[in-house]
């Protein structure tokens, strides 16, 4: 994979037509949310037909009750966790006791109690009644900070809003100039502070420049952590308290980013972070990188919080509004759907 290659100081695409000057980047390749879903679902979805395609060329003929185990072991490989498989397992033994099935129906009775184990609708984020929205995003390191707010820059930008990102990682060298790049690419304006500098200061300083501009979103960037690192998370602390007290009910989101790459293991390392850091929406990165896309379930079990966006790619247009129904879809579409 490409994004294992590349430096985290690297944004990797070429500009998108954005511009520094102010005018809305053009249009995307019109790929819509599903194609998005598609696109970043693909391995685990090729996973999935393939696997479920054996089964029926295995047990052809043979009744539901046979196979079931065999279904289960299917699913578990998506790393949905061993409860919701066995419950998808249960419903397809009380669907079809006793029966032969076809392919397409059983597909279409797994894909509707996938959609009833996510158990969420699809979530906007929060934006300010007046002033500008102001959105934090947090998360362990690497996890695909920096990428998505990039992403947001240009979701927004696209809709003719005014962006100011806040530089806020000044911990790990290069991440300044990596926003940087990032900002102007997507026409945003950027609030940088001196190496090593106080993290609050940067969020300080990027909230009131984008009052003062007029700006529509703030976007603050910070050092990826860990939620036992205790210095760190009252670092975080800080962060909500200096931007809460230029707008009261600011910051409007704090974004959880995790790699959706890094597995139930490495996701579960990220619980008790959003607890901690008062999260109000998880952005699941990296969802292009893996076969494991069921992770969604546990993610969604495990934190209590809405999934807002996905990221499917390195490109800055690599963003879908999270949408259960689409997310499903693309978890099992064929290759000529
Ligand atoms: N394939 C793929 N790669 C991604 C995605 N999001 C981020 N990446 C890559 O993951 C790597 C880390 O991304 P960053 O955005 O720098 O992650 P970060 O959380 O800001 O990292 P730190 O600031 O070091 O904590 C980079 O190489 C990105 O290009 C995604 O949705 N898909
Ligand atoms: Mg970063």
């Amino acid at each position: 994979m490409s994004w294992f290659r590349k430096k985290a100081s690297e944004p990797p695409d070429p500009p998108s037509g954005g511009s520094a000057e102010g005018e809305p980047a053009e249009s995307p390749p019109k790929r819509g949310f599903f194609g998005l879903f598609r696109q970043g679902l693909k391995r685990t979805s090729d996973l999935l037909r393939t696997d479920i395609r054996d089964l029926f060329t295995r047990r052809q003929g043979q009744l539901v009750d046979e196979w079931l185990d065999d279904l289960y072991a299917i699913l578990i490989k998506t790393d949905m966790g061993a409860g919701p498989a066995k419950e998808i397992r249960e419903h397809v033994r009380t669907e079809f006791r006793g029966r032969v099935v076809e392919l397409e129906q059983l597909i279409d009775e797994v894909k509707a109690k996938f959609r009833s184990l996510l158990d969420q609708e699809s979530t906007s984020i929060r934006l300010a009644e007046t002033g500008p929205t102001v959105i934090l995003v947090v998360g362990v390191n690497g996890s695909g900070k920096t990428t998505s707010i990039a992403k947001l820059a240009q979701y927004f930008r696209r809709q003719g809003k005014k962006v100011v990102l806040g530089a806020g990682d000044t911990f790990r060298a290069a991440a300044v100039e990596q926003l940087t790049i990032w900002a102007e690419r997507e026409g945003a304006e950027i609030v940088t502070g001196p190496p090593q500098g106080d993290p609050a200061s940067v969020a300080h300083r990027a909230v009131a420049a984008a009052v003062e501009r007029g700006a529509d979103i703030c976007v603050i960037d910070t050092a990826g952590r860990l939620q036992t690192q205790a210095n760190l998370m009252d670092q975080l602390r800080k962060i909500h308290r200096v931007i809460a007290k230029q707008i009261a009910d600011a910051p409007h989101e704090t974004l959880l980013v995790l790699d959706a790459t890094a597995g139930q293991n490495g996701i579960s390392q990220a619980a008790g972070f959003s607890d901690a850091a008062n999260c109000t929406g998880i952005v699941l990165a990296k969802l292009d990188g893996t076969a494991k896309g069921g992770v969604i379930i546990p993610i969604r079990q495990r934190f209590r919080l809405p999934v807002k966006f996905v990221g499917v790619g390195e490109k800055s247009s690599d963003l879908a509004v999270f949408d259960p129904s689409a997310f499903v879809d693309g978890l099992f579409s064929g290759p000529s759907e």
